[in-house]
């Protein structure tokens, strides 16, 4: 499997997906689709993000695997290389089960003592690169979601929740985020977009490219960003990744 066909085939361009390739949540542009096409021609191509395949197949295209050199789902836990499946990681097999438990055990146990108004369903989903940690539930509708984060930004729910879990399990390597509005997750440290970078080491790269809408500290394109692996554009929008992309490989 080699790049040397492209005219840049020592250089990367590796592009987050919503916000960046897309809208949030919505689909590729017909525009956006077409320069990649090009860009393609001139050096190797990748997606890295959060969501799961499926996720970026609604979005990128259902022959998203033929569209990009690289495709890195959740992070780079599963990824592929010109069509075909790369090592895949998963949340338990790296933790394993009796350590798992321990876990479980300990989180069911405080959700079970706190004082909350309103529980839902759904406490603790179990996802391949994560777990995500919810104590109204995931089940709770938008107006329980909207209610429960001003609940929480008041008592505090989540951030002494992390606390507490911090001291019972301070072996464990994990990276506690609360992000949204009802839930935490929980996953191994490392386990950011940079995990992705581990699949290509072995090309010999001269140049990678990152282009993230959330490069900010805090954001999720923040570490692969500001990586002394890569050169890390910060954009705003779809258009802005366009403009640079023109710019600096003059498309
Ligand atoms: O993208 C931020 C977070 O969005 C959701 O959080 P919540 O349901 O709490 O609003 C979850 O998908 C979470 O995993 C994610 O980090």
């Amino acid at each position: 499997m080699s790049f040397a066909d492209k005219e840049q085939p020592k250089t990367l361009c590796l592009f987050d997906v919503d916000g960046t390739l897309t809208p949030a949540r919505l689909v590729i542009s017909p525009e956006m689709d077409d320069l990649l096409k090009e860009l393609r021609k001139k050096c190797v191509i990748g997606f890295v993000g959060g969501s799961d395949l499926a996720k970026q197949v609604e979005q990128l295209g259902s022959d998203v695997l033929n569209k990009f050199d690289y495709c890195f789902s959740e992070n780079g836990l599963t990824a592929y290389k010109l069509g075909k499946e790369l090592a895949s990681q998963s949340f338990i097999s790296w933790i394993g089960d009796k350590k798992y438990n321990e876990l479980v055990v300990f989180i069911l146990k405080y959700l079970s003592e706190l004082d909350l108004p309103v529980r839902r369903g759904t406490f603790i989903e179990f996802r391949n690169g994560m777990i995500n940690v919810s104590p109204v539930g995931r089940n709770a509708s938008t107006q329980e979601r909207n209610d429960y984060e001003k609940y929480d930004l008041e008592h505090k729910i989540r951030e002494k929740m992390v606390a507490a879990l911090k001291a019972a399990f301070p072996d464990l390597a994990l990276t506690y985020s609360i992000g949204g509005q009802i839930s935490f997750d929980v996953f191994p440290t490392g386990w950011d977009k940079t995990y992705c970078l581990q699949h290509v080491e072995s090309e010999g790269f001269e140049a990678i490219h990152f282009f993230g809408d959330k490069s900010y500290k805090g954001g999720n394109d923040y570490e692969i960003y500001e990586d002394k692996r890569t050169i890390g554009h910060a954009v705003k929008s779809p258009a802005d990744t366009m403009r640079i992309l023109k710019e600096l490989f003059n498309l």
